[in-house]
């Protein structure tokens, strides 16, 4: 006989542990509209776990929400963890025919919804037979009082507790599944060893709750080590991030190249983050641009990393003080990464491009329902990520791109992400992307598609001979197709295969 495996609960981990040593009056969560302590927010998650249970929610089932970042979904979250059933929050970006497609497929019986969205929970669970109850936040009193006060359920570190859909760059959302240990190996790998959070920290994410990224920053970080979480449920423009920031004090501010491109272009005064002792930056590599002028006008250094749904948090990061522009840095303790070429073999050289693998052990299980997609991706202990990196000469890693998205123009290896960070770099381009596109012989040549700043109109040739200028002459584009907007997925990466499609049309 073997002994059976230590319980641990991740809700307990975050919340019940903290009012047990007696921390319990310090403020966990911070709101728009409430804030809690400790020992507030267990009572919360308890009276939530319970009212789950009598609903009739069992361990191992999967209890789906659609809700802003506000208290109910921190603590459907957390009282679902706690109960030891599957939290899935999911994306209130998606039309109600988008949300009824995942409520389907993760066959979720209870679906927790916000009232503010209007009847798109409701309509959503109509694509979705297996739904048997709804409770919208305008109806919460009677999740919270429906039942006892809950006890934590004796989960393994192995038992599931997450499901994170992602789009990835093709294909229908599948639901990366996640266990109650994954929560805190990234709280103690990249929350503790490179972000060195503290109890006084309070953390701030443009990401939302839904996005591994998010959930991992507004939660499980600060939880984990009894700081505070400021929840923003409104969408996170420059002014609301940096007022949000000023009036709360926050000193870890987590964004992206999309949020601080328009802050680098707005006019949010250079002291607003004057609390914020560290930034951290994801979701794409951050160009250099912008990470020097969130140093040199905000006063804020940027830690650029690169994560991914399926390792639930950030694997490989720049360290505060020591950062290497353009790279990704190099990986975070307790992961390890690999670039292997097109045949898995591995790529040892440094400057030669191929796909990053990683290993570590907040890797999901694999995909639902998805298993020949787990197999190409999921390979034992390591991870396909699908992104072209080069490890830098001083150990460093840069991203390329996407695997396959490297372009040969006239013979020679074009990388996309080189020519966009050029671009980038002129007063006009608000966002730019490179992809090959064929011409009429079927030779691949680099087109760029561009969104111009607010008011100035892209000039074509101008934008070809900067980059003739910044670049050896292959490297430029040969055209220069304007947008509106660039085409993206729920997570905000660019979807380069429809906007290939889109340019060759
Ligand atoms: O896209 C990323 O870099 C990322 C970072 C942290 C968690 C999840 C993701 C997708």
């Amino acid at each position: 006989l073997t002994a059976p495996p230590t319980t641990f609960n991740a809700a307990e981990y975050l919340v019940g542990r903290h009012v047990a040593a007696g921390d319990g009056a310090r403020t966990a969560v911070v709101s728009n509209t409430r804030t809690l302590t400790y020992a507030e927010l267990d009572e919360e998650v308890r009276r939530v776990a319970g009212g789950l249970h009598a609903l009739g929610v069992r361990p191992e089932e999967r209890v789906l929400m659609c809700m802003p970042d506000e208290v109910e979904l921190a603590t459907a979250i957390l009282g679902a963890l706690y109960l030891g059933a599957v939290a899935v929050p999911c994306s209130t970006m998606l039309t109600a025919g988008e949300l009824g497609t995942l409520i389907a497929d993760s066959r979720a019986r209870i679906v927790l919804g916000s009232s503010d969205f209007g009847d798109r929970v409701p309509a959503a669970v109509e694509h979705a037979p297996d739904v048997e109850t709804v409770v919208l936040t305008g109806d919460w009193s009677r999740l919270r009082d429906a039942g006892q006060r809950a006890r934590p359920y004796a989960t393994w570190p192995d038992s599931p507790a997450l499901w994170l859909y992602t789009s990835g760059t093709t294909g229908t959302p599948k639901a990366a599944m996640h266990r109650h240990s994954d929560i805190r190996f990234v709280a103690e790998t990249y929350g503790s060893q490179v972000l060195g959070i503290t109890r006084d920290d309070r953390c701030l994410s443009v990401a939302k709750l839904f996005f591994a990224y998010g959930i991992g920053n507004s939660l499980f970080f600060p939880l984990a080590v009894g700081a505070t979480a400021l929840l923003e449920s409104a969408r996170p423009t420059p002014q609301v991030i940096a007022e949000r920031a000023r009036t709360d004090e926050a000193s870890l501010l987590f964004g992206t190249p999309s949020f601080w491109g328009p802050l680098l272009a707005s006019d949010v005064p250079r002291d607003a983050f004057s609390s914020v002792r560290q930034g951290v930056s994801a979701g794409e590599a951050l160009p250099p641009r912008m990470f020097t002028g969130m140093r040199d006008e905000f006063g804020v250094e940027v830690l650029d990393g690169i994560g991914s749904t399926e390792l639930l948090h950030i694997f490989m990061s720049n360290r505060p003080g020591a950062v290497r522009p353009a790279s990704s840095g190099t990986p975070v303790p307790g992961y390890d990464v690999e670039i292997r070429d097109e045949h898995g073999a591995l790529v040892t050289e440094p400057g030669t491009p191929g796909e990053l693998y990683v290993r570590g052990d907040s890797a999901a299980t694999g995909y639902w329902c998805r298993a020949e997609t787990s197999r190409r991706v999921f390979l034992g202990e390591w991870m396909r990520t699908g992104d072209t990196y080069v490890r830098n000469e001083d150990g460093t890693y840069s991203c390329l791109g996407r695997f396959n998205d490297l372009i040969k123009a006239g013979g020679i290896w074009v990388t996309p992400g080189e020519v966009e960070e050029r671009l980038l770099e002129h007063p006009d381009v608000a966002e730019a992307v490179v992809v090959a596109v064929p011409d009429s012989d079927q030779l691949d040549k680099p087109i760029a598609c561009v969104v111009p700043m607010p008011g100035r109109p892209v000039d074509a040739e101008a934008l070809i001979a900067w980059c003739r200028a910044g670049l050896a002459s292959f490297k430029r584009p040969r055209a220069v197709v304007e947008l509106a907007e660039l085409p993206k997925t729920a997570t905000g990466k660019v979807r380069r295969n429809v906007l290939r499609d889109l340019v060759i049309q």
